[in-house]
């Protein structure tokens, strides 16, 4: 049984595909959609019109509906908002990410779309809940990409006990085992990045899905954390240039990091349109070491449920 939340949000599964920034385009999250979960596009660092775009195909391929992620450090971010905005009747819902979406609650209200900001943190959510979000999604650091400090097992049991709204699990979650688990902590859906990362219909170079695919449990590392943004990402070369570099500058008295943000600049997006190990950052989650077949976002969504519903006596 669905929370009533996820079935005010016309779900048959309470399964949410993340809005990874270049990955997450209009046709994987309309794949996701159609299939019973909940389809997110990835606004990133995308102009607006770009984000059009991507809604458009959406919405030519689903008439399920949908979500946008708005990373709200984006210089287009007001412009993506309008977009949004423009396209309320398809979008159910908006998740936000680097920072606080107060600014736009209001309008998004108006629109009648539901706001649900990723948290790593239980003062975060406590934030988030005063301001008006409908939900949070609350991610633990063995995610893929941009990461908090507290794992997933941690975080999502105080951040429920923390909150009256609705937590969704991110982080760590890959088949039906992780996402009972999470319900056992209190969580009314489950987000995951990695596993639909090496979905049939993600666009990720097939280099970078093989990185996926072959890693195993210990082939993740956190880069980023002392020049801050810590990211997740595979063990390839770039990761290993970006860490050496990023250590050696952090060794230095007055540490300049600019080489540094030049070296990212770009780099998901050369991961996931070249695939090229050498300059592109393949964010991926501690969970890589579990995911080891490509298959269609509806099969990924089914192989989960129907293992997590086994696993909880049918009762979820
Ligand atoms: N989360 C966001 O809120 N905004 C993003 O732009 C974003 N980009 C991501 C890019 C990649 C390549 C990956 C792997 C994750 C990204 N995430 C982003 C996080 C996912 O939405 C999701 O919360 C996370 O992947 C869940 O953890 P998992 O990878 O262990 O499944």
């Amino acid at each position: 049984e669905l929370s009533p939340f996820m079935k005010s949000l016309g779900l048959k599964y309470p399964i949410f595909q993340g809005g990874m920034a270049w990955v997450a385009d209009g046709k994987l999250a309309a794949a996701v959609s159609n299939a019973g979960g909940l389809g997110i596009i990835g606004a990133g660092n995308a102009p607006g019109s770009a984000m059009a775009e991507e809604i458009k195909i959406a919405k030519s391929l689903t008439d399920r509906p949908f979500g946008v992620n708005v990373m709200l450090l984006s210089p287009h971010v007001e412009e993506v908002v309008k977009v949004i905005l423009e396209n309320k009747d398809n979008i159910t819902l908006v998740t936000t990410g680097a920072g606080n979406p107060s600014t736009y609650l209001k309008q998004f209200k108006e629109a009648n779309i539901k706001v649900i900001p990723v948290v790593g943190s239980v003062a975060l959510a406590k934030m988030m809940e005063r301001v008006g979000a409908d939900a949070v999604v609350a991610e633990g650091m063995e995610s893929g990409g941009h990461i908090g400090r507290l794992t997933t097992m941690a975080l999502v049991p105080q951040v429920v006990d923390a909150v009256n709204i609705p937590v969704i699990a991110a982080g760590g979650i890959g088949d039906g085992r992780g996402m009972a688990a999470a319900f056992m902590l209190g969580a009314q859906g489950v987000q995951m990045g990695t596993r639909f990362l090496v979905a049939e219909e993600s666009k990720v170079h097939p280099v970078y899905k093989k990185a996926v695919l072959k890693a195993k449990d210990i082939d993740t590392m956190v880069t980023g954390d002392f020049a801050g943004h810590p990211s997740r990402v595979i063990k390839n070369k770039m990761a290993r240039n970006y860490i050496n570099l990023e250590k050696a500058e952090a060794a230095k008295d007055n540490p300049d990091y600019s080489a540094l943000e030049e070296l990212g600049n770009g780099s998901l997006r050369r991961a996931v349109q070249d695939g090229d190990a050498k300059t592109g950052a393949y964010m991926a989650g501690e969970i890589s070491g579990l995911v080891k077949k490509e298959q269609p976002a509806a099969e990924i969504l089914h192989d989960v449920y129907e293992q997590a519903d086994k696993l909880m006596g049918g009762d979820k």
